[in-house]
């Protein structure tokens, strides 16, 4: 069938524009201020530029993980002193979201230690999704990897995002974890996008990476179409008894340049500034907002280990004359 000139116009408007690696690579090469401005430009065009989405993490399921993650504290494979406990119950949960929510929390996240969740698992995480979002919040959560049917029961529930991380680049992800292959986290972010819930996917720097391996970790997110609505950009948190302990070092800025270039790739995106807070000073993160970041975790727990206090993070957002996103403000 032919097609006319009108639908080519609207089909090559439809289609999301594509990153080559090397593009990628040009753009973190910038100077850094450059860099900065182009990151501002595009987050103002598309975003209030002090308003933080603010999202609590909760472990409802942590250690004893069957998968190798090499950053990870709660693979079994590992002895980072995590302790394989029960999954928690809705009504544990269900207070700790009401607490999130009464700290100024708008979104709440499940987090299970699982290469994927069971039957009995989904029943139970259903009722949690099903809870939460009774509150008024929004609902995500991260439970490994999913097939079709536990894609549709989380729809049902109402979950409003999957968190799924593709971690790294391909060329880079056996360094790290043996135990499942990139495909298998593509596959699960392609069912989640056909459910039509949103997509949260990111991934990690300072694992050893180099600046090639990340340009190819954000083409691989930026090149989704359509990319996630979502991007957690996570500093390795090094923790004594998992493989990447000893890693070296990012230099903070070099972490600035990841959420500018996420920002630029993906300009409708919530950039998470996520894992690595507790560590970073509060000219770094300001460095990150500037840069394009509009979304933390809040809440003094990220799954195992620290995240800022709330009340440090309500001093430095007033700091820097941030407000919460809201309904209102969205
Ligand atoms: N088990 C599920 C999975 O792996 O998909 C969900 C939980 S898992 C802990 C979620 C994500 O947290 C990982 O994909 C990784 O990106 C991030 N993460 C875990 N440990 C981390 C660490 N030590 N430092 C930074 N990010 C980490
Ligand atoms: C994400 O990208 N980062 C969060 C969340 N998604 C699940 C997890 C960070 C974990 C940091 C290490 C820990 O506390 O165990
Ligand atoms: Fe398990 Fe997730 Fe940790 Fe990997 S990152 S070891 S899958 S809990």
């Amino acid at each position: 069938m032919q097609t006319t000139h009108a639908e080519t116009a609207r089909n090559a408007k439809s289609k999301q524009r594509q990153w080559s690696i090397a593009e990628i690579e040009a753009l973190f090469k910038l100077s850094f201020s450059d860099l900065m401005y182009r990151a501002q430009q595009i987050h103002r065009e598309h975003f209030d530029p002090n308003a933080v989405q603010l999202s609590t993490l909760l472990s409802i399921k942590t250690g004893g993980c069957t998968e190798d993650c090499g950053y990870c504290t709660q693979s079994s494979y590992h002895s980072a002193g995590v302790e394989n406990t029960q999954m928690l119950d809705v009504e544990e949960v269900l207070k700790a979201a009401k607490a999130a929510q009464q700290a100024g929390a708008g979104r709440f996240c499940m987090g299970a230690a699982w290469r994927e969740p069971s039957e009995s698992d989904m029943k139970t995480v259903v009722e949690m999704v099903k809870e939460v979002r009774a509150l008024g919040m929004e609902t995500c959560a991260t439970l490994g990897m999913l097939n079709d049917e536990q894609t549709e029961q989380l729809r049902v529930a109402g979950l409003d995002y999957y968190n799924h991380n593709l971690d790294t680049a391909p060329e880079f992800y056996g360094n790290i974890i043996s135990t499942r292959d990139y495909q298998d986290r593509i596959d699960t972010l392609e069912r989640v996008r056909k459910a039509g819930m949103n997509v949260c996917s990111g991934g990690i720097i300072g694992m050893g990476e180099n600046l090639t391996q990340r340009a190819g970790l954000v083409a691989q997110l930026a090149n989704m179409d359509p990319y996630p609505e979502s991007v957690p950009i996570n500093n390795l948190v090094k923790v004594e008894g998992t493989p990447l302990a000893e890693t070296e070092d990012i230099d903070p800025l070099d972490f600035v340049r990841m959420i500018a270039v996420a920002r630029i790739t993906m300009p409708t995106a919530f950039v998470r500034l996520s894992a690595g807070r507790g560590e970073m000073s509060d000219a770094v993160q300001a460095l990150c907002f500037l840069a394009g970041a509009n979304s933390i975790f809040y809440g003094d727990q990220l799954l195992t280990t620290g995240n800022p206090e709330v009340e440090r993070d309500r001093t430095l957002m007033n700091k820097l004359g941030l407000y919460p996103l809201t309904d209102k403000n969205h």
